[in-house]
């Protein structure tokens, strides 16, 4: 059952290759607002595709439809990426992203509940967890069959009310709810702080389904998730093997990029280089098996 085969090729490219699209508009974000967080938006980048393009039941048309599932960004800080994903899927223009960080834009630097697409505000790390959890004991109590998804990073792993939310959820045996821990080893100025090499073993210890995968490898990403809609009796977390930055060589494992934008035109440049350079790879390899990339309105 692991090996059976969720997407196809065709499918698995254009998710990454919306992927590295959530990168480059990360990227012009950021940039263009002088300000913002690449380091982290950039290393979930397939979760959110997978997410988004795959997995999620939502309606960008209805962004509040009651049945919708959800998807509480607990590291808010990586916002832009949270954005790029949902203009790209429709929620507001894709245009309207070059208003990050600006003053009365919907896009503030951490996410706002009132901007479509975004339950929960976010940005206080650990606080995240225990929202998506609330959610998901309602929708348990309602009946309801939405899923509840909530991304949280390595370094709220070692906060702890991210345990208290842990272990609440399988005390409740909340199988709806699917966490990823984006786990790039970093935090805003180095390593970990605690030593969480066992991450796995303390997830398993609070009640958890832990299902360890590569996080850009977006087949690997759908296996996890589509195991936690079967599973019976726990909430599921997936640990998200990722790199702090991926895709832009120079953010890559530097923890200068957690919390600063390219500095200047040149590295702007060799940043968005990179990542068309990718974009343009994946949509030839999407054109040679008779595809076509997304189509944004
Ligand atoms: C409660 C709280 N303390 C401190 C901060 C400041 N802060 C922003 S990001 C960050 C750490 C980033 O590392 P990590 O949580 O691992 O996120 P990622 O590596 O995914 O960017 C910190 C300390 C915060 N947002 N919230
Ligand atoms: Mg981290």
């Amino acid at each position: 059952m692991s090996e059976q085969a969720y997407v196809s090729d065709l499918e698995s490219l254009k998710l990454q290759e919306i992927a590295y699209r959530i990168r480059r508009h990360a990227i012009e974000m950021i940039y263009n607002a002088k300000s913002g967080h690449p380091g982290g938006a950039l290393s979930i980048a397939e979760i959110l595709s997978v997410l988004y393009f795959k997995e999620m039941r939502v309606d960008p048309k209805n962004p509040s439809w009651p049945d919708r599932d959800r998807l509480v960004l607990s590291k808010g800080h990586a916002s832009a990426g949270l954005y790029a994903a949902l203009a790209l899927k429709g929620y507001f223009p894709v245009e309207e992203l070059m208003t990050f960080r600006k003053i009365n834009s919907r896009l503030q630097g951490h996410p706002y509940i009132s901007t479509p697409g975004v339950e929960i505000t976010t940005g206080s790390l650990g606080q995240g967890l225990s929202n998506a959890v609330g959610i998901a004991l309602a929708g348990a109590i309602d009946h309801k069959d939405y899923r509840v998804y909530a991304i949280i990073s390595d370094g709220e792993c070692e906060e702890g009310s991210t345990w208290e939310s842990a272990l609440f959820a399988s005390s409740h045996h909340l199988t709806n709810l699917t966490v990823f821990v984006d786990f790039n080893g970093l935090q805003l100025d180095g390593k970990l702080l605690l030593d969480l090499s066992r991450v796995d073993d303390m997830w398993k210890a609070f009640g958890w389904n832990v299902i360890d995968v590569d996080g850009h490898d977006v087949q690997q990403l759908v296996r996890a998730v589509e195991a936690a809609k079967r599973e019976t009796a726990r909430p599921t977390v997936i640990v998200a093997r990722t790199v702090k930055g991926k895709g832009v060589s120079y953010m890559e494992n530097n923890d200068h990029y957690h919390g600063n934008p390219p500095e200047n035109e040149e590295k702007y440049k060799t940043a968005i280089g990179e990542l068309q350079a990718k974009i343009d790879e994946l949509d030839k390899k999407i054109s040679s098996l008779g595809g076509s990339p997304l189509e944004v309105s």
